[in-house]
């Protein structure tokens, strides 16, 4: 049990019209009491009272309620103040905490709590801090089911069906005379395929759909002057970047959020790719490829109204190396004389950005949609992802040594798996780990 008491605001620093101070450990009781002049709290009720500073001033009149342990989310003793909102009023009580004890908690230092106290396992945690930054509703939904255990579930199961293979070839270990009988091994083998297949799956599935948990980011790409920034315009519906018949005019990326749907999606106008003499210009063309390399949907934009040149093959060779992104490829100024031929590219969409950019924003949606296939179970962040791809890889190794019966191999294969597979839940030991993780964390968490 930790025995210092951690005090933190938990809302957001700004305007609104109440705040929350959260107090967690052993003296969070005794300093609610002190801050209120109150004899004593009752587990979960929600109590009116005045709270007062050291001097036994009077900062504001808040509902104090008491989440006795273990009963709370860090398994702590914890009070949580709702007083009003602003600048002033939870600062104040605050200090009032420390004054009486209580130290500022760190970063994620609440749910660290929870973790180390056994109440979450370190999917719920990273599901916490997801969500709290969701960016679309589906984001939303597949992150409150891993709150409340989901993928946990979806893992410790996958770990208990290999936990079970290891045993059997444990057991064969000990009878050192004897092998696995041959349909043992099949069915071990059909096994741990299987386990295979779905833990790729949803290593694939959480691959595409990234961007549905940090929002999904737009790339409009293409030479200079085929209407990249007018797109851009178009789709905000104000004049935010210049558009101009000067080839480029866009000199830096440009990035604005936009709603599409029900997703919040960052959109980055790009300087025009060429090759260019200017160096200004040149480091304007690499950020265009640093963009493209970070967005999930490539926006490639052509102008019919010219000729099809070098510069457009170009732009083709760096799209088809740009392999895991959604692509869109947009046929511009179809209101001029057409111009523009090139077998190669096959449209999805062909406008004029003076008009309407609307069937562009559906075909938008609809990959974004696409995006949020029918299971929730989805890995949220790089470090499960890793932890899957090591699991898979381990699983990989166990196949040889299971044929040929070589089975101290073919264990340390499975209990290599095992642990990275635990690890994604609950590591046995990684403090450095756990201490970056939570760090991300906001405060009061
Ligand atoms: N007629 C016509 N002109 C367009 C269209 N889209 C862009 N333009 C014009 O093409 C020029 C270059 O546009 P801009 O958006 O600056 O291109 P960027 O260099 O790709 O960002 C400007 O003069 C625009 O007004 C279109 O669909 N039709
Ligand atoms: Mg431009």
């Amino acid at each position: 049990m930790n025995n210092d008491t951690i005090s933190a605001v938990a809302t957001a620093n700004g305007i609104g019209s109440i705040a929350i101070i959260r107090i967690s450990g052993d003296r969070a009781l005794s300093i609610a009491k002190k801050i209120t002049c109150k004899q004593d709290f009752s587990p979960r009720y929600a109590t009116l009272t005045n709270i007062y500073d050291f001097n036994n001033e009077l900062i504001d009149e808040a509902i104090v309620i008491y989440f006795k342990a273990p009963h709370s989310f860090t398994a702590e003793d914890v009070i949580e103040i709702q007083c009003h909102g602003g600048f002033v009023v939870a600062q104040s009580i605050l200090r009032a905490t420390i004054s009486h004890g209580a130290r500022v908690a760190q970063a994620g230092e609440f749910s660290k709590r929870a973790f180390f106290n056994g109440r979450i396992d370190l999917t719920q945690a990273e599901a916490i801090a997801s969500l709290i930054e969701a960016k679309s509703q589906d984001a939303m939904k597949i992150l409150s089911a891993q709150m409340k255990g989901a993928l946990r579930e979806y893992i410790e199961n996958i770990r208990d069906e290999i936990i079970h293979i290891l045993a059997y070839s444990e057991v064969a270990i000990d009878y050192a005379e004897e092998d696995l009988p041959q349909d043992l091994v099949m069915q071990i083998e059909a096994k741990l395929q299987e386990l295979k297949k779905s833990l790729a799956s949803t290593l694939l599935a959480s691959r595409s759909r990234e961007g549905l948990i940090r929002g999904f980011k737009v790339a409009i790409v293409g030479k200079p002057n085929v209407g990249k920034s007018s797109l851009l315009n178009a789709m905000l519906k104000y004049n935010r970047a210049i558009v101009s018949d000067i080839a480029g005019t866009t000199r830096d990326t440009i990035e604005e959020q936009l709603r599409i749907g029900t997703h919040l999606v960052r959109i980055v106008d790009t300087a025009g790719i060429r090759e260019a003499n200017d160096a200004i210009e040149r480091i304007g063309i690499e950020r265009s490829l640093g963009a493209i390399e970070d967005s999930d949907i490539v926006v490639a934009i052509f102008d019919s109204s010219r000729e099809a040149d070098e510069e457009d093959n170009k732009i083709l060779d760096l799209l088809s190396s740009a392999k895991d992104k959604h692509k869109v490829y947009v046929k511009n100024k179809i209101d001029l004389e057409q111009k523009f031929f090139n077998n190669e590219i096959v449209f999805d969409i062909e406008l004029n950005v003076r008009g309407s950019v609307d069937a562009l924003v559906l075909k938008l949606e609809e990959i974004m949609n696409g995006s949020n296939a029918s299971d929730e179970i989805m890995l949220i962040s790089q470090r499960q992802i890793g932890a899957v791809e090591n699991a898979l890889r381990c699983i990989d190794e166990a196949f040889e040594p299971l044929k040929y019966q070589e089975l101290e191999i073919f264990s340390f294969s499975l209990l290599e798996a095992i642990k990275e597979i635990a690890s994604i839940t609950r590591p046995f030991e990684n403090d450095e780990m756990l201490e970056k993780m939570f760090g991300s964390f906001c405060l009061g968490k």
